[in-house]
């Protein structure tokens, strides 16, 4: 029996998706042996409505010095990062006087930029070392370390307190909630603002992307969870504004209890989770039932490909890639290779199946008879790329909302 990271009520897994490997953990063939597997098994909490990992690989086996995203690759994710930092600005920043901002997980300083740039105070915290490196050699202040209680005092001490803190697929990554909620609560003014946004459990549940479950994704947040969990620091969510970004987010405001208006959205939203049953334990059994539907469709269609000798390549070694490819337990003679553009992947192999990963060029010069699409959510932005794949009588292969070829 384990306890919700939230609350401390007991909980159960309703589901496994079997042994995973680390999501993001690209490996050489002499790593084979070694590589690293835990069960992947999820459990919500009927208490306080947060769906969670039971078990979480420690985090330094995931956040290290070769840590293999790097937000600043896809052009929508520079427009998007633009204009949250906007909404921060005109959100928290107007009529304060030489405000402060802290991000946390900033990455390769994708948003911290825009504040740098404007000549803000700012600060990231970002653990992966080498991520960290490309946002200090561009000027952007930035502390390798974990976030939690004993940091957010050495920053008060040393900054002074923030009338920012934001982050942007960090929160859901980080197991002790409550340890962080508190240091944010320390961390903030009084009237501070905490703005986060992480991929939407309702969107999840509605699509069946359980993609969007790996070892770095210790929680799929909901209003309702989020509310839950940071009441207990004081907080209250004071807005929510979806955003289409991975597949579907939401952006939560938070603030000290009572110290900002609170905006209509937000009992709206948490009326809509209670409509969709994101409350209810027989929700996610039907989740359930919906991967295991999607799996089979997706490995019926992969296994016909390769009987009638179709050549299969998938697009984007996602992070959430690591999930379908092991899940569905996918092969190398299912998929010839992964095309991505992060070098830090390329030459290497797909965590746990073992799939070859290759640069974009070798999908350029040898267009396969099918794309299977692992970087769904940046559907809009490839296949405005790759018209002349389509053209050439390319066809690509979706799983969410539904497995499919698209025309
Ligand atoms: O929360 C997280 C999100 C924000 O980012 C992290 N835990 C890790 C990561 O998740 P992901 O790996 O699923 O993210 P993306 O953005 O879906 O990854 C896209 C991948 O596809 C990258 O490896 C880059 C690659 N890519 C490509 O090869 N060609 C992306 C685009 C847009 C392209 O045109
Ligand atoms: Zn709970």
């Amino acid at each position: 029996m384990n306890n919700c990271r939230v609350c401390s009520d007991p909980i159960k897994p309703f589901m496994s998706f079997g042994p995973m490997p680390i999501a993001n953990g690209f490996l050489k063939e002499e790593e084979f042996a070694t590589e690293y597997f835990f069960e992947m098994a999820v459990a919500f909490c009927e208490h306080c409505g947060s769906f969670q990992l039971v078990e979480q690989p420690n985090a330094k086996r995931m956040f290290h010095e070769n840590y293999a995203f790097f937000s600043s690759l896809s052009k929508y994710m520079q427009a998007h990062f633009k204009a949250y930092a906007d909404n921060v600005i005109e959100r928290v920043f107007k009529g304060r006087k030489d405000p402060f901002v802290v991000e946390l997980g900033s990455n390769d300083g994708i948003m911290l930029r825009h504040f740098k740039d404007a000549g803000y105070r700012h600060l990231g915290i970002e653990p992966s070392e080498n991520v960290a490196d490309v946002a200090r050699s561009q000027g952007i202040e930035t502390l390798s370390e974990f976030f939690n209680l004993d940091l957010a005092e050495r920053l008060v001490a040393k900054h002074g307190h923030a009338d920012a803190v934001i982050c942007a697929n960090v929160m859901c990554h980080i197991p002790d909630i409550n340890g962080v909620a508190a240091g944010m609560a320390k961390l903030l003014k009084s009237d501070g603002v905490l703005m986060f946004e992480d991929p939407y459990l309702g969107d999840m549940i509605n699509k069946t992307s359980y993609d969007q479950i790996y070892d770095e994704h210790v929680f799929i947040f909901s209003a309702t969870s989020v509310s839950w969990a940071f009441g207990q620091h004081g907080f209250e969510l004071i807005d929510v504004l979806p955003q289409i970004t991975h597949g579907g987010s939401m952006r939560y405001v938070l603030a000290k209890k009572g110290s900002h208006a609170v905006s209509s959205n937000v009992a709206a939203l948490l009326e809509k989770e209670r409509a969709q049953g994101l409350h209810q334990a027989k929700t996610y059994v039907q989740f359930k039932r919906n991967c295991e539907a999607s799996r089979e469709a997706l490995v019926g269609l992969l296994d016909k490909l390769h009987n009638e000798g179709k050549r299969v390549v998938g697009y984007g070694a996602t992070s959430k890639s690591t999930t379908v490819l092991n899940y569905c337990r996918i092969r190398p003679e299912h998929i010839e290779f992964i095309s991505d553009t992060t070098p830090i992947k390329q030459g290497k192999f797909s965590p746990g199946v073992h799939i070859p990963v290759k640069p974009y060029a070798d999908f350029m010069k040898n267009p396969p008879d099918y794309s299977l699409l692992f970087a769904w959510n940046h559907a809009a932005e490839i296949f405005e790329k790759e018209q002349a794949f389509k053209a050439g009588g390319g066809k690509w292969i979706t799983f969410v909302p539904k497995v499919e070829i698209i025309k």
